[in-house]
């Protein structure tokens, strides 16, 4: 009798065996690249390594470098940047909800239980957890990686980048929040100081911060068409007239229907902070993070303000992060 459901011949199996095969051989490799290269501490796991300038955890870094050699973007994609706690929760669910508007309505919209990050994953996750030959070929996703280290086909595909900035206080004060409690149980906490020397020497994952940001910035001065440059505290102060820039530069600006009917100000509240908040999926569910740990959703959404840096940083410490900022920023307006 023939089977009910197609299976696979002998010749494919033996291709599958020697795929992962390939596949260990191919890890092994990353993993000796990787602990030759000069580390520091890490925030989350043990260790924080330099490549190619810039500091990365181990996990996520095995992604990025499979991506630098496999990803294929395609012209018509857009990739979502930022720098981690900078705002990309809340840019990933107003990206896909104003790419994939005409799909959903908003009784039933994926976003009501299914959290941001998997909507749109994080590339280097992706390439961390599959197969290096297998290509996303999803229409938006996102990543950390900085502008000098992206896969060479994000550059000369002529795909869309989104590039967010938050300020630098608020953005450590996010950071050392959300790696203090994913901080694993055998690693000693680590103290707000010690995160900041970490960080205002570039330290801190995905950093330094200052450099990933100038690598956007000029790169959207140099290419306006193809690398939009946001605030998340431009995004907080004129959400309507951002989101309208959202939804041109990704290719699906809003119709003057559109906008009589209401349309930006619906995704805006779907993707508001107190409304992905008070979600059953963002308060009890959970998702594998950029930095390849798992991570409760509810720790995504904290306190989503502008200036809480105020509560936690010393006038010394105010002073130092400023410093470099004026120093690194001179030029950015
Ligand atoms: P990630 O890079 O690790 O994915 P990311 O989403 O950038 O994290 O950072 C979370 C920050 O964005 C949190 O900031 P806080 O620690 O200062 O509170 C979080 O509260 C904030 N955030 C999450 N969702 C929203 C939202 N819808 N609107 C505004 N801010 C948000």
């Amino acid at each position: 009798m023939a089977a009910a459901f197609p299976t696979q011949n002998s010749d494919s199996l033996e291709c599958n065996k020697q795929e992962e095969g390939n596949n260990k051989t191919y890890q092994k490799d990353l993993d000796l690249i990787i602990s030759a290269l000069p580390k520091e501490k890490g925030w989350i796991s043990e260790n924080n390594h330099l490549y190619q300038g810039f500091w990365y955890p181990t996990a996520p870094l095995r992604g990025i470098i499979t991506a630098q050699q496999h990803l294929k973007a395609r012209p018509t994609d857009v990739f979502l940047v930022t720098i981690p706690k900078s705002g990309t929760t809340w840019f990933k669910a107003l990206l896909f909800s104003i790419m994939n508007r005409t799909h959903y309505d908003y009784h039933t919209h994926p976003l009501l239980t299914t959290n941001p990050h998997e909507c749109v994953p994080f590339l280097e996750v992706m390439y961390a957890n599959e197969n290096p030959n297998s290509n996303p070929n999803l229409p938006l996703l996102s990543t950390h990686i900085p502008y000098s280290a992206l896969p060479k086909s994000i550059l000369t595909s002529g795909c869309r980048v989104v590039y967010v900035f938050r300020e630098p206080k608020d953005t450590f004060i996010s950071l050392w929040h959300f790696t203090s409690k994913l901080r694993r149980k055998e690693l000693p906490p680590m103290p707000l100081g010690e995160a900041l020397e970490l960080f205002c020497k570039g330290a801190s994952p995905y950093g330094p911060f200052w450099d990933h940001v100038l690598g956007y910035w000029k790169a959207s001065l140099e290419r306006p068409d193809r690398v939009l440059f946001l605030k998340y505290e431009d995004m907080k102060s004129e959400p309507y007239a951002h989101a309208k820039r959202l939804a041109e530069f990704s290719g699906h600006p809003f119709s003057l229907e559109e906008e009589k009917e209401g349309v930006i100000g619906k995704i805006l509240e779907l993707c508001s902070f107190e409304s992905l908040r008070s979600l059953e999926v963002n308060k009890t569910g959970s998702q594998c993070s950029s930095t390849m740990v798992f991570v409760p959703n509810s720790i995504l959404f904290r306190q989503g303000k502008v200036g809480d840096w105020k509560n936690y940083l010393t006038a010394e410490m105010i002073e130092q992060i400023d410093q470099i900022t004026k120093e690194k920023f001179k030029d950015l307006v």
